[in-house]
């Protein structure tokens, strides 16, 4: 990574998404303190209070706001961190007008938000379009089929052009793994993008408030009047529904000729999974009753996915002892060990994901697939020899600890290492691919080559070279799980030789 790139990819992350000072123009926004006087209003609030917004400043809350609303509003103050309160319905001015309201806290402020409702739609049963989507999803069984469903459940909740699932990896990066779109649209199915594309404090701020909808990307928006408290602070919009977005994402989304964007984010054990990335290609807004159904959906959704991925873990475990029994039985056969390792090895593929394996044992050298060739095997074992002696070893990037690796790097970019014996040093070695070239990269089409308004900031294509820069000789990451497999076999492994060298001493006796 030159320092060029690393200055742009911090540029990204320091990007302050959350007090951007601006809401979208399809609500507007009112901020007042603990006692409920107006700090901030959006500028576009007169035709929801019939005054200007600097006037609206500094007037108790209670003198513009009908009194039932009031009342409604009170009744529904609930407290606690990221606390957000809906009220769909509302009056405000109009006796006739009907508005959903959004309600946080933020520091010491109280801020509501407010959206026109259109009348035509006050009659529709969104909440109750989600069951029969939600059944869909639990009869799908298998973790791609489940993903399938739920991007077509989801278009049909929110009439987007296309939906995919996106999911991340450990580093940040992600893929599309699910997709239902218009025929004649760009498919992203199965590309990886990199981390930046969605920087660090978007996904962390995406875990707290799980819905956001760019209505327009041409919209200006309506700016906070005024944009700083008394004391010169910003007000914090991380949970705000009308937030403006980030006009470096605004490009990106132009680039790909994207008019209108919603994301809903999938949790798992309180981590961002992944989200839904939903595209139009015109402006497209949908009511805040709407998008809440739409994030019932996706809490929905997250539910099946971990009781889903539940069970993948358990099946995984039962393939884990399955290899063993099998590997057991071929031995007690009478077959040697490195013979009956290499019968095994398909199973072992699928306990642990790999593009090569080498075994070395009792002298000999057998490879399959992506691995190094015997006499490069030769200084690699003697650097396996000196890392920690009685575990599982794993790197996702051998060239960076043992240099000559870094040659072989057109075949495998990270290593396995499983000692099987205690001396001489035995190992079954499972090899992995370089990430930038196992994967299906989104590089080039969609992103743009030159810098946009934002001048020398980062272009999406950019982030894309520097990530690649930083994933060059690497594999994916080992995961928590593999290792444990690993573990488990190594120990299996063992007790094999162990009674291989007891029979033998009972032979020579
Ligand atoms: C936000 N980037 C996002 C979001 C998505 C993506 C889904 C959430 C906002 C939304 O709903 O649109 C990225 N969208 C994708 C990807 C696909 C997709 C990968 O459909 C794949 C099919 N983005 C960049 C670079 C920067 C950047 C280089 O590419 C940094 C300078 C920034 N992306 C960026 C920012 C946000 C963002 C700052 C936050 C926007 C906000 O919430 O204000």
């Amino acid at each position: 990574v030159t320092p060029d790139t690393q200055v742009d990819l911090t540029t990204c992350d320091r990007e302050p998404i959350h007090i951007l000072g601006r809401v979208q123009s399809y609500g507007a926004l009112i901020a007042v303190s603990s006692d409920w006087i107006i700090q901030h209003v959006s500028e576009n609030i007169q035709p929801f209070l019939g005054q200007p917004a600097a006037d609206l400043v500094g007037q108790p809350l209670d003198d513009v706001l009908p009194r039932n609303t009031i009342t409604r509003l009170r009744a529904k103050m609930i407290e606690g961190r990221d606390a957000v309160n809906r009220l769909f319905g509302v009056r405000l001015l109009d006796p006739l007008a009907r508005y959903d309201m959004s309600i946080h806290n933020s520091g010491r402020h109280l801020v509501i938000e407010f959206e026109p409702k259109d009348r035509s739609r006050i009659e529709e049963d969104t909440l109750s379009d989600v069951y029969p989507l939600i059944q869909r999803i639990r009869g799908a069984g298998s973790l791609a089929r489940c993903t399938a469903e739920a991007a077509r459940a989801m278009r049909a909740l929110s009439g987007f052009d296309s939906v995919m699932v996106y999911q991340f990896q450990p580093d940040g990066s992600g893929s599309v793994v699910a997709e239902d779109k218009r025929g004649d649209l760009p498919s992203y199915n199965g590309l990886r993008f990199p981390a930046s594309d969605i920087p660090v404090q978007a996904r962390a701020l995406y875990k707290r408030n799980l819905l956001r909808l760019i209505a327009d990307v041409n919209d200006p928006g309506a700016a906070l009047v005024p944009q700083v408290s008394p004391e010169g602070k910003p007000l914090d919009l991380s949970l705000s529904v009308t937030r403006a977005v980030s006009p470096i994402h605004i490009e990106y989304l132009r680039n790909m000729g994207v008019e209108a964007s919603m994301s809903v984010s999938i949790m798992r054990n309180g981590e961002l999974w992944g989200l839904f990335a939903c595209h139009h290609r015109s402006p497209r807004y949908l009511e805040f009753e709407r998008r809440t159904a739409i994030e019932l959906f996706a809490h929905l959704f997250s539910y099946e996915l971990s009781h889903l991925e539940e069970q993948q873990r358990a099946r995984a475990q039962e393939d884990m002892s399955r290899l063993q029994t099998r590997l057991m039985a071929l031995m007690a056969e009478g077959d040697r060990l490195s013979d009956s390792l290499m019968k095994v090895s398909g199973d072992l593929k699928e306990v642990i994901p790999h593009d090569g394996m080498v075994l070395y044992a009792e002298g000999k050298f057998h490879a399959i697939g992506a691995a190094p060739t015997a006499e490069e095997f030769v200084g690699l074992s003697r650097f396996l020899n000196t890392t920690a002696a009685s575990g599982v070893f794993v790197t996702d990037s051998i060239g960076a600890q043992y240099a000559p690796a870094a040659d072989c790097v057109d075949r495998f970019a990270g290593l396995m290492a499983i000692p099987i014996s205690r001396r001489p040093r035995d190992y079954l070695v499972l090899f992995r691919r370089e990430i930038a070239t196992a994967v299906t990269w989104a590089g080039d089409p969609t992103k743009p080559v030159t810098p946009g308004p934002n001048g020398l900031r980062l272009t999406p294509r950019k982030s894309f070279e520097a990530w690649r820069e930083i994933v060059a000789g690497h594999c994916a990451p080992w995961s928590k799980h593999s290792r444990h497999s690993a573990e488990l076999l190594r120990v299996l492994l063992l007790e094999i030789f162990l009674k291989i060298t007891d029979a033998a001493a009972e032979e020579r006796k």
